[in-house]
């Protein structure tokens, strides 16, 4: 049998020249909006529907149903909202059985671009020994889908590509033949070692450390805290288990 073929798309933007319908799309946005879709999860929410503007988010506080509406923009929350974006509030809250309404500046709208052609999963350095082996199991073509900033390259997005790279590569069941998916693992091999430290001059680490919210950054810098695949089915993220 052949070789699943494997892609790193670096931005959104880019995204068009990569879509081919047929593979899965490994949408992450490490910091933060992935790594709290994993949280969610992991703490018993049970589905979250991932919106891109904040007045698609807002139409949801009027449906009569109790939604948790959690919104982020440029790193803030939004005011009026329940949440911000901020993995560690998962950890503080009683959100069992929940439903999470949430938009955030590039993570919910990188998975609105990608579901319009593919299956979506989430994917964080939360998960990532968890959605790489789930992906095996797939037995499909995969696309790491970076959500970078605003359409622009980031590196901590494409940090996580490399080390999703480097595992299903190790594989054996993939192969690549794309320059993205290399550079990916190159920096990777670079970073791994102290991902906290590579990252120190990257310009989201440093607006987050502004913001005085570094610590989500070490939160969700570390590897492996959770089996939980959130996959995209219809219009709502559920983990991949309860499918
Ligand atoms: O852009 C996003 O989707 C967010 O994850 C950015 S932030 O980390 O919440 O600032």
């Amino acid at each position: 049998m052949g070789k699943r073929n494997l892609q790193v798309c670096m931005t959104p933007r880019l995204f068009d020249l990569y879509a081919d319908q047929k593979s899965i799309v490994v949408v992450v946005d490490v910091l933060r909006a992935t790594s709290s879709m994993c949280v969610a999860f992991e703490q018993g929410v049970k589905e979250m529907i991932p919106v891109s503007t904040v007045e698609e988010a807002l139409e949801y506080r009027n449906g009569g149903r109790d939604y948790i509406l959690a919104a982020e923009r440029n790193g803030k929350p939004v005011k009026s909202f329940d949440f911000g974006n901020s993995p560690q509030t998962y950890l503080d809250m009683d959100v069992k059985g929940r439903t999470v309404v949430m938009t955030t500046t590039n993570g919910t709208k990188t998975i609105n671009i990608a579901k319009v052609k593919h299956d979506v999963a989430i994917g964080s350095f939360l998960n990532l020994d968890a959605i790489s082996e789930w992906l095996i199991g797939q037995e499909r073509d995969v696309i790491v889908l970076c959500a970078g900033w605003k359409d622009l390259f980031n590196m901590e997005d494409t940090l996580f590509a490399g080390a999703l790279v480097d595992l299903l590569i190790t594989s054996e069941f993939y192969s690549f033949d794309c320059d993205a998916a290399q550079a990916s693992k190159a920096l990777w091999d670079s970073a791994k070692s102290d991902l906290y430290k590579f990252l120190e001059n990257s310009s989201h680490r440093k607006r987050l450390a502004n913001l005085n919210i570094d610590s989500d950054v070490q939160f969700c810098l570390q590897l492996n805290q959770t089996q939980i695949i959130p996959i995209l089915v219809g219009d709502k993220l559920v983990p991949s288990n309860q499918c």
